[in-house]
């Protein structure tokens, strides 16, 4: 493993409400904590994400008439599929994993809280115009490469990775250390995407 002074390792959304128990919980999702731990010692600079919503966020299914979890509905950016509500800010939901090793941590960038807006990915909303930060925190600590890991693999860690990718980081996902939702094909979808924009995967 390359232990490069200009690598750093993100986290993606390891929160309660990803993983089994939660009110969005990700298939096996905190069966990858072991592992992401142990990555931790591997790169000296590492960022945890914390998605993060208001009760009444867009994204939820139920912040909208008789819409259902699951379904997709139309925003002024384009699709957006609608969640059971989870991650609300402050909330045992949103919490980390009481597992995740959090204090070796830089930086904790979170997303989604704007009410309007869902963010996937940890660089832009999904208005793909609204910064988080993390590009500038990245590039001020002199960072040219990323290892991603975390939930949910097809989306959080997807739009991650793209976007890293996008702004000309060399990006690598972890991905025995993260866990996918699968939703009408989102997986293989995901793989596709992020292969066609440069990002490597490591089984
Ligand atoms: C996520 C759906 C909604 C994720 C976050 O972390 O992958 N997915 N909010
Ligand atoms: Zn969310």
């Amino acid at each position: 493993m390359t232990r490069s002074k200009d690598t750093a390792l993100i986290m993606i959304d390891i929160q309660n409400d990803f993983c089994p128990g939660g009110a969005l919980a990700v298939p096996d999702g905190a069966s990858i904590i072991e592992r992401v731990n142990a990555l931790q010692e591997e790169y000296p600079l590492r960022v945890l994400t914390q998605d993060w919503h208001p009760p009444d966020h867009a994204s939820f299914a139920s912040n909208h008439a008789s819409a259902e979890p699951f379904s997709a509905i139309e925003m002024p950016y384009g699709p957006q599929v609608l969640w059971p509500d989870h991650c609300v800010a402050g909330s045992g939901g949103a919490h980390f994993h009481p597992n995740l090793n959090t204090d070796s941590a830089d930086l904790v960038i979170r997303k989604g809280f704007r009410r309007t807006i869902d963010s996937y990915s940890a660089f832009f909303e999904n208005d793909r115009e609204t910064r988080t930060g993390l590009e500038g925190y990245l590039r001020e600590r002199g960072v040219s490469r990323l290892v991603l890991a975390g939930l949910a693999f097809d989306y959080c860690v997807r739009f991650s990775a793209v976007d890293a990718a996008g702004l000309g980081f060399d990006v690598t996902v972890m991905e025995a250390a993260c866990r996918a939702i699968d939703l009408g094909g989102s997986l293989d979808e995901a793989r596709a995407d992020m292969e066609s924009h440069g990002v490597r995967i490591i089984p």
